[in-house]
């Protein structure tokens, strides 16, 4: 089989751009984080969420315009600590107060990865809805609003099964005795 590139293989890159930011933070002596790094390591995690289907469009698009904003964010601040202790003096509180809401919002985009994948390493009898609700449970449930999680509820039901997903984003080696099975 020819080999994938990087671009077919979006949780390997994204894997990637956070060893990358991992290893930038730690140059630093971890006390400061780039904001552009930051972006393109979390914009990465659209190009996953891309892979779900139409009923995830609406979250792709959420968490697009999150990392659009932290884009806006790094014109005026170069590093998150620089958002954090000086934002209140270039923008107006409402503008800060998006920008903040967005890096949490992108930390949270990030946690889900996390969570989601392990939940396939460790639970294998678990589907990929299952993996999915538990790590949404975990990760974004308590900020979103009822209707919201109702939402999100029902377009789990669309997921395809894991062999599918790992497939699509072709980590079926890596993963091959989850993907075998049909859940
Ligand atoms: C197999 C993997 C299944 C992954 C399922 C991911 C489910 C996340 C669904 C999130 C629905 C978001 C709907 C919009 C919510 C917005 O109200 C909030 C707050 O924004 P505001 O209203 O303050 O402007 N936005 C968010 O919570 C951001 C949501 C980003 C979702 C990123 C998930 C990344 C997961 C990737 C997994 C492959």
């Amino acid at each position: 089989m020819a080999p994938c590139s990087s671009k077919d293989r979006p949780l390997r890159s994204l894997a990637e751009a956070f060893d990358k930011l991992a290893r930038e933070f730690e140059q630093t002596g971890n006390v400061d984080l780039r904001l552009d790094s930051l972006i393109e390591a979390c914009s990465r995690i659209s190009v996953l969420l891309g892979r779900l289907g139409i009923a995830f469009k609406f979250a792709e698009q959420d968490y697009v315009s999150k990392v659009e904003d932290l884009l806006e964010a790094s014109k005026q601040h170069e590093t998150l600590q620089s958002l954090f202790d000086n934002g209140v003096h270039y923008g107006s509180p409402t503008t800060i107060d998006r920008h903040i809401r967005s890096v949490f919002y992108v930390k949270r985009g990030a946690d889900m990865v996390k969570v989601l994948f392990n939940n396939i390493l460790e639970s294998r009898h678990l589907s990929l809805r299952e993996c999915a609700s538990k790590a949404y449970e975990e990760v974004f449930a308590p900020y979103h609003t009822w209707a919201i999680r109702k939402a999100v509820t029902a377009g789990m039901y669309t997921l395809p099964s894991k062999g599918h997903f790992l497939r699509k984003i072709h980590e079926e080696g890596k993963f091959y005795s989850i993907s075998t099975k049909q859940t």
